[in-house]
């Protein structure tokens, strides 16, 4: 009877998919990652269903071998542990059995845009359909990488506030143990604001900034309009104006 309750167990703890990402390439992109970024340490964020599907323990060694000091946490403790702020951290995910919702947790944590983030990513459904709405945010430095043959593509997602859609752009590509083509600051090319309305707020400060109002709207004049007119069309953005400092 305890056998078969074990067997039971097993099958039920095994229903989710392992991780196809080979560990090798897996382990190189992340050293090849901590060399780019002069990351000082990995935590490998796990779930208790995960554990059986990806090799993590082997994953956590090998980098360890290379050098890099790697621990294997929780996902929920990771919720709890402040982030490291003189200590480039990158935190790695798989897919695999991955609990959307913790991730959705983890999104909403104040100190996310401080390391880096790299989900290996092997779903049936898209990038964007696996993030839903969860919201990675403009300043977040997270990398989602994707078998691709003997290759390995890494694309970045954030969006621009919370009820925008996803972003996915490219930022390089791993082949043949060394990451080829990225991007070495990481923020190039995040200059669309993609139409974002901000609210602003003026204090008038002649001759450089004096707000108008116009045809029961306001319009910002004064020697900064230009420039500011000029960043508007350059990132993207409108504005609207509020005299509440509320
Ligand atoms: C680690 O993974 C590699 C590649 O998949 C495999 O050859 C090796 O046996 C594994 N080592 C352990 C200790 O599981
Ligand atoms: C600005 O953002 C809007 C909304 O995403 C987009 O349709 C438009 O093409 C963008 N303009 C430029 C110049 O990128
Ligand atoms: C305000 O309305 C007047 C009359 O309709 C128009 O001539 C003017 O261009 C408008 N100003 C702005 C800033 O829209
Ligand atoms: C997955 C794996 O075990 N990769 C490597 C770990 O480190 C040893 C020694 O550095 C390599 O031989 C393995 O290929």
């Amino acid at each position: 009877m305890l056998k078969f309750l074990g067997i039971l167990l097993l099958t039920t703890v095994c229903w989710c998919r392992t991780s196809e990402i080979p560990v090798d390439a897996a382990v190189s992109v992340i050293v090849e990652l901590a060399k780019v970024f002069r990351v000082g340490g990995v935590f490998l964020l796990a779930s208790r269903e995960q554990v059986p599907v990806i090799q993590w323990a082997n994953i956590s060694a090998n980098l360890s071998r290379n050098k890099i000091p790697t621990a294997i946490m929780s996902l929920k403790s990771a919720l709890y542990t402040p982030v490291l702020l003189d200590w480039p951290t990158l935190y790695v995910m798989f897919s695999a059995g991955f609990d959307i919702s913790a991730l959705q947790q983890l999104s909403s944590l104040p100190g996310l845009s401080i390391p880096l983030w790299l989900l290996f990513f092997e779903e049936e459904q898209t990038v964007e359909e696996f993030f839903g709405d969860v919201h990675i945010p403009f300043n977040c430095r997270f990398l989602v990488a994707q078998l691709d043959g003997d290759m390995i593509q890494l694309l970045e997602v954030y969006r621009v506030t919370r009820h925008f859609a996803l972003t996915i752009a490219q930022y390089g590509v791993w082949k043949d143990g060394a990451l080829i083509d990225y991007k070495l600051n990481f923020y190039d090319g995040r200059n669309n604001l993609q139409g974002f309305t901000m609210t602003a707020i003026s204090m008038d400060s002649l001759p450089y900034s004096d707000l108008r109002e116009e045809n029961g709207t306001y319009v910002l004049g004064g020697s900064m309009a230009p420039l500011w007119k000029m960043l508007e069309d350059r990132l993207n953005f409108t504005y609207v104006t509020t005299d509440k400092l509320d």
